[in-house]
């Protein structure tokens, strides 16, 4: 199940030749600039995170959770294609945001990144902050294909989404150094089965951690939090391949 980018690209039936050249050499241009941001990173002394998932999975809201720990330091990078609601609601709660506005583009790039950390710097001092979440646009397809720098890339999958999108969305989840399962709170009214997602999970990325969270119960906030700062300790950087 873990082919490279090339295989990716040569194995779609919907791209000719001509097509992965130019796919490729535009995945390569952000690979590099993606390199310069992990420098960038290590400058700042900040650990990033890259949170993935479908639209409305609850990114927003399990950063709003995580800014209820006065002692976890963090500011957001958000992610949308308009408005800057998400920034806003982050700002509400403390948290320095900055929102990147993509107009039709359904990921975030490392150079759009590069520009908005910047703009970022001006509200806070990024290099003061322990962490730095990178909320993406929200999609299950594209973000798995750009490289952000992150350290670590979190997945999300909401209980009201299904059960059967692990499989279903590959590359999406070949990209998890660990996946959440939100909206757990819902899981019993949308028949979720959990076992169905570990043994999907089992077949595609095996011991990937798997944590349950819901927005309402704090200490499954703190699960997701206590595995973050532990990673940050180990000075863990994912070692997958976009
Ligand atoms: N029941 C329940 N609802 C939740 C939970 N987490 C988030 N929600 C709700 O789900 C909706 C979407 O949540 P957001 O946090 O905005 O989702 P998002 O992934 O940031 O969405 P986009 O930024 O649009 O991709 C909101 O109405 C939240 O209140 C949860 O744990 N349980
Ligand atoms: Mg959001």
């Amino acid at each position: 199940m873990n082919l490279s980018r090339n295989e990716r690209l040569e194995n779609n039936p919907n791209l000719n030749k001509k097509s992965i050249q130019i796919v490729s050499k535009i995945l390569s241009q952000n690979d590099l600039k993606a390199q310069e941001l992990r420098e960038k990173y290590k400058q700042l002394g900040v650990y990033v995170i890259n949170l993935m998932s479908s639209p409305g999975s609850g990114k927003t809201t399990l950063l709003e959770s995580l800014s209820r720990f006065k002692d976890f330091r963090f500011c957001v990078l958000e992610g949308d294609l308009q408005t800057n609601r998400d920034a806003q609601r982050l700002q509400e709660k403390g948290v320095s945001a900055y929102q990147i506005t993509t107009g039709e583009a359904c990921h975030l790039e490392a150079a759009m990144i590069e520009s908005a950390l910047y703009e970022l710097q001006k509200q806070c001092d990024v290099s003061t902050m322990d962490y730095l979440f990178i909320e993406n646009v929200g999609n299950l397809v594209c973000p798995a294909s750009y490289d952000v720098g992150a350290h670590l890339n979190i997945v999300l999958l909401s209980s009201p989404e299904g059960d059967d999108k692990i499989l279903k969305y590959p590359t999406m989840f070949m990209c998890a150094d660990a996946v959440i399962v939100s909206k757990a709170d819902m899981m019993e009214y949308f028949s979720f089965h959990l076992e169905r997602v570990k043994d999907d999970l089992a077949q595609l990325k095996a011991d990937v951690p798997l944590f349950l969270t819901s927005a309402q119960e704090i200490e499954s906030i703190a699960k997701v939090r206590d595995f973050i700062v532990q990673k940050r300790a180990q000075n863990y950087q994912s070692q997958h391949q976009f």
